[in-house]
């Protein structure tokens, strides 16, 4: 049997959408990747100049709070010079079609929030919180890119609110998350390499409750043997096709 073409792919996505009341988008880095937001372990990722250990960990942050603040400070600058892209507009408005709908991110670039989706899960934070390690007091850093370690008045080092290796995830947000994919009809896996737990698991407790996964990739990943269906090709692009043919 020949390969099915991703028109018959995406129809057969939209057939079973066309039934379902409860649907969950989980998203990574390759979804704002037309937004001009590099993503981590593709060619040109961020990881490929930088590594994870030595950047997005408390540890490093201690050891060189210059480095770790600035790195967070370019990231910050990038995130707040681009925009969404169609594939981030379409999954708001997917949000519209459904009786229950909800977004569980990995990105921390508050993209999704600009698109206008309302239901989201944070599962490692979100670029746009900053505070201090020692009163935990909120920072607001909008516009402001420091090159070097920023300090509260008590003294304390300021650091972004995103989740870090060897952190724990945010104890609501994940099990949210985790009921969100246990309860759903349709789950997709959108531009993510699902190789980061906890928050790889959720696509394998959408799988084992019976949803039907739906993976939009511009390659083949870890996910993809256990996905119902992997629409190869841009989120931007494949996201706006689904939406298309739902409103017809
Ligand atoms: C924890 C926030 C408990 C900060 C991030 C060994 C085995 C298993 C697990 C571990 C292990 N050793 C350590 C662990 C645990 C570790 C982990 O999973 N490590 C991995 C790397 C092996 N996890 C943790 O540490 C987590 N915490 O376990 O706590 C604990 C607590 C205490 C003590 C012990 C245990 C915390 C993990 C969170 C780390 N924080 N980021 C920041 O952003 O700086 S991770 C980082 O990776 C981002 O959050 C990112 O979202 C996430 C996943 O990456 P992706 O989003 O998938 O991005 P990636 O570049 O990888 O892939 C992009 C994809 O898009 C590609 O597939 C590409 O093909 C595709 N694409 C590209 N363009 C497009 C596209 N798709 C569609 N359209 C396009 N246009
Ligand atoms: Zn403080």
């Amino acid at each position: 049997m020949s390969n099915p073409s991703l028109i018959e792919q995406i129809d057969t996505v939209v057939e079973k959408l066309s039934i379902a009341k409860s649907v969950v988008v989980f998203t990574g880095a390759g979804v704002s990747k037309e937004s001009g937001v590099p993503t981590f372990r593709d060619k040109d990722g961020l990881w490929q100049k930088l590594k994870p250990e030595e950047l997005a960990n408390f540890n490093a942050f201690l050891k060189n709070p210059d480095r770790v603040t600035e790195w967070y400070s370019h990231r910050r600058k990038i995130m707040n010079e681009v925009q969404p892209n169609p594939g981030h507009y379409a999954i708001a408005e997917m949000e519209k079609l459904f009786e229950k709908f909800c977004v569980i991110t990995q990105n921390v670039d508050n993209l999704h929030q600009r698109a206008g989706t309302k239901k989201i899960f944070e599962l490692h934070g979100n670029l746009e919180r900053n505070y201090c390690i020692k009163c935990k007091k909120l920072r607001d850093l909008k516009g402001h890119y420091s090159s070097t370690a920023i300090k509260c008045e008590c003294g304390g080092l300021i650091r972004p609110d995103v989740v870090w290796f060897g952190e724990f995830l945010p104890q609501d947000q994940y099990a949210g998350a985790v009921a969100a994919a246990e309860n759903c009809d349709v789950f997709f896996s959108v531009g993510t390499s699902a190789v980061v737990y906890p928050a790889a698991n959720m696509p394998i407790y959408a799988r084992q409750s019976g949803a039907f996964v739906v993976e939009v990739n511009v390659d083949y990943t870890e996910l993809s043997h256990y996905a119902n269906i992997t629409l190869l090709g841009k989120s931007g692009e494949i996201l706006p096709m689904i939406i298309k043919k739902l409103r017809v």
